[in-house]
């Protein structure tokens, strides 16, 4: 029998494409996705669609009683950059909507959890290259404080409650059809856009900073592959590791420039400079490639290619 799938948060950068992938594989009725709003008309109209606010329990509960829901995504988050213009918001919205799922899962309301955590458990304090699945997690930013408690709450639940809940720990994700927001890494995306649109773009990180990133359907594989691994292959019940490509905004913009050689960069970091400086520039992901065979098929040359690709057609059809 297919799963019944909740995602809550499902109108977002990483929910757009995890929607259309599931369903793909479980049929359209069997995955219900949801969202604060209808903002998102095309992913609204493309099957059953449902209004949830994640911080509301009983909005949660009753969807996954009516649904007969067993498994639940929860991508709705205030990110990194949003998470220092909003605090309080971020603790809220990111904490509860993780109580909410965690706390059903152990009432046996739903079976299996997918909870996305981020690089940005790390700190100043973690080492930058290579970074380890085990190591200093000292986050500076409120959206790594709310990831790495929320880490440690997903273990927890795990070692006393039995609930199966599984995390990664994304790196910046990259995709061409719905726009990130509120992210650090947000530049990776908008670059490829302002490239096609105007010729030029503004950057607001530094030249040489380093830090870890994935192609959307790399993102997309590992989310599923983790989820339909056998519970007893994993020894990581907080977040796993997920590492892709590394690059600079220098080197995206070169590999930009190979496709389109008038292309343009300028650079003037923000706030969200600290927030980069603070992360890993690279990470040793090991234990997904042991515990779930992860392994990525994107490089930066192979997603510029489709980058460029598909913001052409999406911007002169
Ligand atoms: C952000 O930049 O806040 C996110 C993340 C790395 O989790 N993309």
């Amino acid at each position: 029998m297919s799963s019944k799938i909740l995602i809550i948060g499902a109108c977002g950068q990483i929910g757009t494409e995890l929607t259309a992938k599931l369903r793909e594989i479980h049929g359209v009725d069997n995955v219900i996705a949801s969202d604060i709003n209808t903002r998102k008309l095309d992913l609204v109209n493309s099957g059953p669609f449902e209004i949830i606010d994640a911080k509301n329990f009983n909005a949660i509960k009753d969807c996954c009683k009516n649904h007969n829901i067993d498994t639940v995504y929860l991508m709705a988050a205030l990110l990194s950059a949003t998470g220092e213009k909003y605090p309080m918001e971020a603790w809220d919205l990111n904490m509860n909507s993780l109580f909410h799922v965690l706390n059903l899962a152990k009432g046996g309301n739903i079976k299996k959890i997918f909870w996305p955590s981020s690089i940005a458990v790390f700190g100043p304090t973690t080492p930058r290259e290579n970074t380890p699945q085990h190591t200093i997690c000292e986050p500076t930013t409120v959206y790594g404080i709310t990831k790495q408690v929320g880490e440690r709450w997903c273990e927890y639940y795990n070692n006393k409650y039995g609930v199966d809940v599984r995390s990664i720990r994304y790196p910046g994700i990259i995709s061409h059809k719905a726009m990130p927001g509120g992210g650090t890494t947000d530049y990776a995306v908008e670059i490829y856009h302002e490239a096609i649109k105007n010729g030029s773009y503004e950057c607001f990180l530094s030249e040489n900073t380093s830090l870890p990133m994935m192609f959307m359907e790399d993102a997309i594989k590992a989310t599923i592959n983790l989820m339909e691994a056998p519970s007893e292959q994993l020894t990581i019940r907080s977040a796993y590791n997920l590492s892709a490509i590394s690059f600079t905004p220098k080197d995206i913009f070169e590999s930009i420039k190979n496709h389109l050689p008038d292309f343009e960069i300028t650079y003037n970091p923000d706030f969200r400079q600290a927030i980069a400086d603070s992360w890993p520039s690279s990470i040793d992901d090991s234990v997904a490639r042991k515990d779930w065979n992860w392994k990525e098929s994107f490089n930066l040359e192979a997603m510029t290619t489709v980058m460029l690709k598909e913001l052409k057609k999406k911007y002169n059809p």
